[in-house]
């Protein structure tokens, strides 16, 4: 809430001056910085092109006005093919205890100290401009400037992939991605092509139920978990091999909106996850995760009852603890998004030494992906040298020239080996990165698909049977709704075919939803195995009950009482929750006179965009807001979304009373401060049955 309104233009104390047209020229004083053109030449007239006379044609010697379209022209990169759209931060790593035991890479063993770094969070099928919240897997890629050289460790929210093999990557996006002859749906899988592809090869069927549980639809970036998915090696000292997939939690837990929340929030605020990190921030509140690393050896790994190299399959926690060595926080916003958040390139081969890879044959086609693709997003091979993506570590070869090549090198020498100039780099066995030294089977040669990696249904179906009853009906009316928007009837059998292999309730409940007969399951082509439960999995009840994190609510209006908003604002400021101000008009005068200005009118602060929300109105206001879609809305969609409400005497008597609105035990009336903050912490789950047909 913003009381002190500063309404004084700070355009009247700068250097103004109207020209001819009435447009405003801002005149550079004795000690401000000039506008110059890109050859440094200072500018004198921003406003206006050279012309013949005040009427006249434009000069094509203009050479301002030249420049400056020129670049703008120009503005435009390529955006990423998959994960176009994203949000980053900066921040750093710290090691809170050494893997030395395992690894030789510095960024694993020296514990305690602080090593810059810059992370990007994407959607991945949505291009640049589209909306941050559809239901979708999010990227989580993390550049580490380790001293050793960069770390990129470019994982997903999900702990394993649609495919396993890259030679299947190009299709599985075009699937996906808007169909090619119509140009539509934009960032949704919910489509015929999507569905066709991923019930053809049932390898999918684990990411596509990660898709269709809540972690589809995050609450907030700050929330969600990251993961390297493959197996990577670590190599220590005496040159044994460990092998690690590593993890990222995020200490205010795992937290999802529900699938009517996303859609509206979409509308709402299509950057509701890029705002809600930006404002985090800058508010101090830091994002955070820890560290996590699951290490087994070869010889374990024989042993599990999958293969441990096929990015299809996780590794239960409840098999191998995720062992916490460190931690991530977030702590500076880009200070320019294009520079940095539009040019970071990741590519996951590169690692310090002590790092190496495995067999995947996902992870090895992304090897050669990435490199390549930043070739012809940031259209040269220099991309290296662009500040976001340099190391902060010396870094010195013999590569040259190329396009927007940055760095003069002053020497005669760009070649090995040589002998005129001693000051140039050579190799170093003792600290350069080496390979492990695998014995290889001799195996044919071939485009085979391992036999080890043929069971495509025992993990989905550990995943829903781990999770409560409310995320399986979550997940089955995530299908529902799907299959719902594919007009192929054979598309949706098929892929009931595939869930009866899963669970045979989730796929009579999806098929019911849907009015379609079940078809006969499809073919395994590996016995199905059940599992042991996994908790890990779930969100529901694994977030600390905290408000930390959370945004609450409240509507006011002209009259409000202040002492009543600042009650409810410092004992949700106290327990960590930001607060938001919604209000009928910008500006409000509350009952000592005191003038705010609101966060948001209501049409533009629906309730979809807090986790609980608190009316404090008086009667003659509540007697106009009731006849506001926008406000009845807000009340009704806390209410379907299962939040805590908090109302006033006003709001119940002419607006509560008017909607479908039960007094459960998350509607509480504003003297049950103390209970408003404890129920604000979670939601009323319990509630969703009553207001949602759920499949
Ligand atoms: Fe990516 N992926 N990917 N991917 N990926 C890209 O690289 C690719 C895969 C992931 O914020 C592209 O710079 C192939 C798995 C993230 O800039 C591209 C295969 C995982 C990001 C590419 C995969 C990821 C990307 C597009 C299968 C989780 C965004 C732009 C073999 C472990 C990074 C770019 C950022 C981006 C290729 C599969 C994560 C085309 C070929 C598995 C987080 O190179």
């Amino acid at each position: 809430m913003n009381k002190n309104i500063d309404h004084t233009d700070p355009a009247k104390d700068m250097n103004m001056e109207r020209g001819n047209g009435g447009e405003t020229h801002q005149r550079a004083g004795d000690d401000t910085k000039i506008l110059t053109t890109q050859q440094g030449v200072p500018i004198s007239d921003n406003q206006n092109s050279l012309k013949a006379g005040p009427r006249g044609p434009t000069l094509l010697e203009d050479f301002v006005l030249r420049e400056k379209i020129h670049h703008f022209d120009h503005e435009r990169i390529p955006e990423r093919i998959v994960h176009a759209r994203g949000s980053a931060a900066h921040g750093y790593f710290e090691l809170t205890e050494s893997l030395e035991e395992y690894t030789t890479a510095k960024i694993l063993t020296e514990t305690g100290k602080q090593t810059p770094l810059f992370t990007r969070f994407s959607t991945v099928a949505g291009s640049k401009g589209s909306k941050d919240t559809p239901r979708d897997v999010r990227g989580f890629a993390v550049k580490i400037y380790t001293e050793e050289g960069n770390w990129d460790l470019v994982g997903n929210d999900m702990p394993i992939f649609f495919i396993q093999d890259a030679m299947k990557f190009p299709d599985l996006v075009h699937a996906v991605k808007p169909e090619p002859d119509r140009g539509f749906p934009q960032a949704a899988s919910a489509h015929d092509t999507f569905w066709d592809f991923v019930s053809l090869s049932p390898e999918t069927m684990h990411n596509v139920i990660w898709l269709m549980s809540d972690r589809g639809i995050p609450r907030s970036l700050r929330m969600i978990e990251g993961f390297g998915i493959h197996s990577y090696r670590l190599i220590n000292k005496a040159g044994k091999s460990t092998f690690m997939r590593f993890h990222w939690k995020p200490v205010l837990g795992v937290q999802s909106t529900t699938w009517d929340e996303a859609v509206k929030i979409s509308g709402a605020d299509p950057d509701y996850h890029r705002r809600d990190l930006f404002e985090s921030i800058n508010n101090g509140d830091f994002p955070e995760w820890e560290f996590g690393v699951q290490l087994f050896t070869e010889e374990e790994a024989s042993k599990f009852p999958f293969d441990h190299l096929d990015a299809t399959k996780m590794i239960p926690e409840e098999m191998v603890p995720v062992k916490i060595v460190g931690k991530m926080v977030l702590n500076r916003y880009p200070d320019n998004f294009f520079a940095e958040t539009e040019q970071v390139a990741f590519c996951p081969s590169h690692v310090p030494p002590g790092i190496d890879f495995s067999n995947d044959p996902l992870l090895q086609g992304r090897l050669f992906s990435y490199l390549d693709t930043q070739l012809s997003r940031l259209g040269s091979p220099n991309f290296a040298q662009i500040p976001i993506n340099a190391p902060k570590c010396p870094f010195a070869n013999n590569q040259q020239d190329g396009h927007m090549q940055m760095q003069v090198p002053k020497t005669r020498v760009l070649y090995e080996p040589q002998s005129l100039d001693p000051t140039r780099p050579r190799e170093s066995v003792k600290r350069g990165f080496a390979s492990f030294a695998e014995t290889l089977d001799d195996g044919v040669k071939g485009r085979i698909r391992a036999e080890s990696f043929a069971d495509h249904y025992s993990q989905p179906r550990m995943f829903y049977r781990s999770q409560t009853t409310i995320e399986q009906a979550h997940i089955a009316s995530a299908y529902a709704f799907e299959l719902g928007k594919v007009d192929t009837a054979h598309v949706r059998s098929r892929t009931l075919g595939h869930l009866r292999n899963i669970d045979e309730d989730l796929a009579s409940r999806v098929a019911k939803a849907l009015g379609m007969e079940l078809p006969e399951a499809a073919d395994a082509a590996a016995p199905i195995q059940d599992m042991e439960i996994s908790p890990a999995v779930r969100t529901i009840g694994l977030s600390p009950k905290s408000l930390k994190g959370r945004m609450i609510g409240i509507l006011v209006a002209e009259g409000s009482k202040h002492s009543e908003i600042e009650k409810y604002e410092k004992a949700a400021q106290a327990q960590g929750a930001s607060v938001k101000i919604i209000a009928p008009n910008k500006e409000v005068t509350l009952d000592d006179d005191t003038i705010i200005q609101a966060d948001e009118r209501v049409a533009g602060g629906p309730s979809v965009m807090f986790d609980a929300v608190v009316s404090i109105i008086m009667p003659d206001q509540a007697k106009k807001l009731a006849k506001d879609s926008a406000t009845l809305d807000w009340f009704t969609d806390a209410y379907v979304h299962c939040k805590a409400i908090s109302y006033c005497g006003a709001t119940d008597e002419f607006i509560l009373s008017k909607l479908p609105i039960e007094k459960d035990a998350f509607v509480t009336p504003l003297s049950d401060l103390d209970v408003f903050i404890e129920n604000a912490k979670s939601r009323l789950w319990e509630r969703e049955p009553k207001v949602r047909d759920l499949a």
